[in-house]
């Protein structure tokens, strides 16, 4: 007996990836499995699983199954959530603006910077504005690093000086000239109310006000941030979740010796 509802054949699962549509992968090619997580502001009942699932399909959902919920506080419902995506994406139509730069591993960039500028560079970070975070730009700077990659305060041809967190860009500024800063490092984790996006121009706008920021190579990252939208908002390079101080390193390097080439 083959096929039927018993069937013991396994292989004939969809295995086609087209990418000029794309769907989400759970179990198997083309299923569209996907997982999400959300909170109602109603108490936990039939109703509201039933609410759930009339969103999921409302967002193009197939099979939508709530799995888990949990009223976390009186009136509100959290749920886990899983549903067969109904859409697809052209992957071959996408193109991501990216920084331009080879990534070095630190003693390639000291050695290219020993030979291709002759001093260190002088490179400022934090975290400003009213954000609090400073994981983001302890690992891009710290001297032990973060998963494996070391920090910029290792490098022997970086001078990384790193002010900490909630650093006003009035004082941000202040040190970049005290020091005569080569380089600018923002970061910025909160994006609520779009707090990020009125900090990161607000720097911008002072460098300008003092003539400094085509002196300076200025740089923004956090979670939230990429190089689309830190070009967008005047800064030089972008870099977001997964970007590790070999990357910010070789990209100042390359930049400074391209900027001195084309003077
Ligand atoms: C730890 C943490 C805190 C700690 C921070 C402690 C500290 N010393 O940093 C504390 C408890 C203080 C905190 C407070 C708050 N937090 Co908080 N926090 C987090 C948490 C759990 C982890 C963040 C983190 O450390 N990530 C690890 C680092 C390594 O990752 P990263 O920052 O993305 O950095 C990488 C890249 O982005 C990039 N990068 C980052 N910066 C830079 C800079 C440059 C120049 C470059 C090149 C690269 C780069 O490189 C890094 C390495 O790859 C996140 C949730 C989460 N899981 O992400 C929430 C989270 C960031 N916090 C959040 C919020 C809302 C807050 C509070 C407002 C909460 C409150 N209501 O009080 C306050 C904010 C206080 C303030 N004034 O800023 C939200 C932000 C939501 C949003 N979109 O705005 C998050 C996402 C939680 C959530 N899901 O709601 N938080």
């Amino acid at each position: 007996m083959s096929g039927g509802l018993y069937s013991t054949k396994s292989n004939d699962f969809d295995k086609t990836l087209d990418l000029k549509k794309v769907t989400p992968y759970g179990d198997t090619m083309n299923d569209g499995k996907v997982q999400l997580s959300f909170t109602l502001p109603v108490p936990a009942c039939a109703e509201a699983t039933e609410a759930a699932k009339q969103l999921l399909k409302k967002m193009g959902l197939d099979n939508p199954q709530v799995v888990f919920f949990k009223e976390l506080t009186p009136g509100y419902t959290f749920f886990n959530c899983y549903g067969n995506c109904t859409h697809n994406v052209d992957f071959t139509s996408i193109n991501v603006p990216k920084v331009e730069s080879s990534v070095m591993d630190m003693n390639e960039t000291d050695i290219y910077i020993r030979e291709n500028i002759g001093r260190s560079l002088v490179v400022i970070g934090a975290s400003t504005g009213t954000d609090a975070h400073t994981v983001g730009i302890d690992a891009i700077m710290n001297m032990k690093g973060y998963a494996g990659h070391y920090g910029l305060e290792r490098y022997e041809m970086f001078e990384a000086i790193n002010l900490g967190s909630q650093v006003l860009n009035e004082d941000f500024i202040a040190k970049a000239i005290e020091l005569k800063a080569d380089a600018l490092l923002v970061s910025q984790t909160v994006t609520q109310k779009d707090v990020h996006i009125k900090n990161l121009v607000e720097l911008v706008e002072l460098l300008e006000a003092e003539g400094l920021r085509e002196r300076v190579i200025l740089i923004c990252g956090g979670p939230r941030i990429n190089h689309e939208l830190a070009k967008e908002l005047g800064y030089d390079a972008g870099f977001g979740m997964n970007s590790y101080a070999d990357d910010v390193a070789s990209y100042i390097a390359q930049e400074y010796v391209s900027r001195q080439s084309s003077k």
